[in-house]
C-alpha cells in the first residue's frame, strides 16, 4: 500500500493489518508514537500496545483497550480509529489531547479475534483450554481480572461463555495487562474499555450493586461523554453503573482498574442496540468511531481542568 499500511475504517481487518498499522505509525512518527509488546496470547500472538505522547512530564495518562471479547469487532475498529486520528494529526490536535499520554491496546484477545474471522463469528472468550467440572476451550477475559474474582455473574464451568478461568489472571492476556500496570510508574487518570453492544457508558462496580465513593463524579463525567456522542452522531448512550444498568458481573477489567485507583473507569458498550448486535456492518465503523472520539475529547477536556 502507498501509505505503508493496509488499515481502513471501511471494513473490519484481520490482526495482521491492525498490528502492521501500529508498527507503521511507530516508524513514521517516532517522536510521538511507540509500540511495545506487553506479552503474548495463549497461542503466541503479540499483545501490542501503542503509546502516543509528546513526552511532557506534566502530562496525564489515559489507557484505552478494545477487543477483550472476540466477536465485538466494532471495538478494535473504533480504538484503531482513535489511534489514527491522534497519531496522524497530532500537531494540529488541541492541548487537551497533547497534554495526555495515550496508551492503546486495541486487541486484548487476538486469538479469539482471529478465531471469529476464521471459524466462529460469535466466539467471545480467549482460546485457552480449561480443565474443570467440564472441559472446554476459552475463558471470558472480562471475568478473569483479579478484583473480587469469582463472585456474581461469572461461571466456574469452562464450557460457559462467562467462564472465569481457574484463578485471577490465569489467562496470559489479562495477566499481561495486570503486569503492565503493576510494573509501570505511570499514574493513570482514566481507563476506557470498549465492548459491544447496547450503547451504554458503564462505571463500577460490576461485581455487585454497590457504588464507589466518587460515583457522582463518574456519573457526571459519563453524562458529558454521552452528551458529546449524542451531539456528534445522534446515538443515545445510557449512563450508569454496570451492575445497576446491566447485571452483576465479577472479574471485569473495569472493576480491577477502579481498584487500582484509576478514577475515571468506564466500560463502553458501542452500537448498536440490537438490530445487528455483534455483527454490525462495516459501514457503521466510521459513524460509531466519529461520535465516540467526540466523547474521548470531552474526557480529555475535563481532565485538563483537574
Ligand atoms: N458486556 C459486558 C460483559 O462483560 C459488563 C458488560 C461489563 C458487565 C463490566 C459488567 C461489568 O458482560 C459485553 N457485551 O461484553
Ligand atoms: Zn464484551
Amino acid at each position: 500500500d502507498r501509505r505503508g499500511h493496509r488499515m481502513t475504517w471501511k471494513q473490519y481487518h484481520r490482526l495482521e493489518d491492525i498490528h502492521g498499522f501500529m508498527d507503521y505509525l511507530a516508524k513514521t512518527y517516532p517522536s510521538i508514537v511507540s509500540v511495545k509488546t506487553i506479552g503474548k496470547s495463549h497461542e503466541g500472538r503479540d499483545l501490542k500496545m501503542l503509546r502516543i505522547s509528546d513526552g511532557k512530564p506534566s502530562n496525564k495518562a489515559v489507557f484505552i483497550d478494545g477487543g477483550i471479547h472476540a466477536r465485538e469487532w466494532i471495538s478494535p475498529a473504533v480504538v484503531t480509529y482513535f489511534i489514527n486520528q491522534f497519531a496522524e494529526n497530532f500537531d494540529v490536535e488541541s492541548d487537551d489531547i497533547k497534554n495526555i499520554d495515550w496508551y492503546f491496546l486495541p486487541v486484548v484477545n487476538p486469538d479469539g479475534y482471529e478465531y471469529t474471522h476464521k471459524t466462529d463469528r460469535l466466539w467471545r472468550k480467549n482460546r485457552k483450554f480449561g480443565y474443570g467440572p467440564s472441559s472446554c476451550t476459552g475463558t471470558d477475559l472480562n471475568r478473569n481480572f483479579g478484583y473480587r474474582w469469582g463472585g456474581k455473574g461469572a461461571s466456574s464451568y469452562p464450557c460457559s461463555d462467562i467462564y472465569r478461568g481457574s484463578g485471577p489472571f490465569s489467562e496470559p492476556e489479562s495477566k499481561a495487562i495486570n503486569d503492565f500496570f503493576k510494573s509501570s510508574a505511570v499514574k493513570f487518570s482514566a481507563y476506557l474499555t470498549y465492548h459491544s453492544y447496547g450503547q451504554y457508558l458503564l462505571y463500577p462496580w460490576g461485581y455487585d450493586n454497590a457504588l464507589p465513593p466518587d460515583h457522582k463524579d463518574l456519573e457526571s463525567m459519563g453524562k458529558l461523554i454521552a452528551q458529546a456522542i449524542r451531539n456528534t452522531g445522534g446515538s443515545n448512550y445510557q449512563v450508569g453503573s454496570s451492575s445497576g444498568l446491566l447485571y452483576p458481573a465479577s472479574g471485569g477489567s473495569d472493576d480491577w482498574a477502579k481498584s487500582l485507583n484509576i478514577k475515571y473507569t468506564y466500560t463502553i458498550e458501542l452500537s448498536d442496540t440490537g438490530r445487528y448486535g455483534f455483527v454490525l456492518p462495516a459501514s457503521y465503523i466510521e459513524p460509531v468511531a466519529r461520535e465516540n472520539i467526540a466523547g474521548v475529547r470531552v474526557l480529555a477536556r475535563q481532565l485538563s481542568k483537574i
